[in-house]
């Protein structure tokens, strides 16, 4: 290489490596143009390199002039490196940005069950007139299920192809909460106000208005002097609390071996009013069995039938869900399907 071409060489590589400085859009980009222009396989390293050869004068100007272009280029990497550092940063908190201002994403409520819902609601009616919350085992004895509450040995409700028992003689899952009313007035002596809620479990053909599994509030109220117009008062005193006056309640003469005299309550159809329909059957809907306490079934808890009288009842909580809520069919309480469920929410 003569004096010349090194001059043209590094005047080349000082406007080459402008522009290409100039083009590079990243950093790795960049330091690509850094080894191009001054790394050691570059036009500017080989002038740099054979500056030796030369006669003193053009050494000395063309070493001034290299040096000048490796400064310049230097100069010019640095500031653009520093230009694409600093964009790479905006970049980099333009992703991370956090609009303060936009709405929080809010986390969905879950809500009761509406079983659930009207379970606390019906035995809020009760507490409130001065009832406690009692509770009994859902494998219960045939004792407390059957026995003391005068349902005889031959009665079709102890047999299998109406109960449900389990592999331990004797014991069943109870067929309807009144088992409980039995414990009640075994552990404690007159007055007795108890409300209790809690599954039953029937050998039942499932339909619309039936389960096998079930829930049941009992209620149960022994003292002196409790007569059948105490019990017609409390369950209107019910209907009017959860349905409101324009739903009509019916009270039907029934039999249940543990009360006498027994009634069947039933509220017209949400649907229908009580004309009859695909839901009801008739105009009505069955909600609870009632009556007076039976004398046997108290001196079987060791209670004075002479001086104390009560009254006891039991009601369906999904027979009273589907009435309050005009569902028509039971089952959907029991399939857990989010649609059906998401509708209770804030419900009251
Ligand atoms: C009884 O279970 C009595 N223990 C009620 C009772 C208590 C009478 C105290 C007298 C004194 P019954 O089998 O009719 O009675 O059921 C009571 C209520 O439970 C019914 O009115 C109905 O609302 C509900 N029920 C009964 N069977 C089912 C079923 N298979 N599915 C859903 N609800 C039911």
């Amino acid at each position: 290489m003569d004096p010349a071409d090194a001059r043209a060489t590094l005047q080349a590589e000082r406007a080459r490596g402008l522009e290409a400085v100039a083009a590079a859009s990243t950093l790795d980009e960049l330091e690509r143009v850094r080894v191009a222009v001054l790394g050691r396989k570059a036009p500017w390293s080989e002038v740099q390199r054979s500056l030796g050869a030369f006669e003193p004068d053009p050494r000395r100007e063309l070493g001034r002039l290299a040096n000048e272009v490796k400064s310049t280029l230097e100069g010019a990497l640095r500031e653009r490196r520093a230009e694409l550092e600093g964009s790479a940063e905006d970049a980099l908190l333009e992703g991370d940005r956090v609009d303060v201002t936009l709405p929080g994403r809010r986390p969905r409520p879950g809500s009761l069950h509406p079983l659930t819902i009207v379970r606390s609601q019906i035995v809020d009616v009760f507490t409130r007139m001065g009832y406690r919350v009692a509770e009994g085992p859902e494998i219960e004895d045939d004792w407390h299920n059957f026995e003391a509450l005068n349902i005889p040995p031959d009665h079709p409700a102890r047999t299998m192809k109406d109960s449900l028992y389990i592999d331990v003689p004797g014991l069943l899952l109870r067929t309807e909460t009144s088992a409980v009313q039995i414990r009640a007035m075994e552990s404690q002596d007159p007055p007795v106000y108890v409300v209790v809620p809690g599954r039953v479990y029937r050998r039942e053909a499932v339909d619309a208005t039936h389960g096998s599994l079930f829930q049941q509030v009992e209620g149960l109220a022994v003292d002196e002097g409790i007569s059948f117009s105490d019990l017609k008062g409390t369950l209107e005193a019910f209907a009017r609390a959860m349905f409101g006056p324009e739903r009509r309640v019916r009270l039907n003469p029934d039999y249940f071996p543990f009360v006498e005299p027994g009634v069947q309550v039933a509220v017209s159809c949400f649907l229908c009013d009580g004309v009859g329909c695909r839901v009801c059957g008739n105009g009505w809907i069955e909600l609870l069995g009632a009556g007076m306490v039976h004398p046997r079934v108290l001196e079987n808890c060791g209670c004075d039938a002479e001086r104390y009288t009560g009254f006891a009842f039991g009601l369906g909580i999904e027979r009273v869900a589907m009435v309050r809520y005009g569902v028509n069919d039971l089952r959907l309480f029991y399939e857990g399907d989010v649609r059906f469920l998401e509708q209770f929410e804030g419900a009251a």
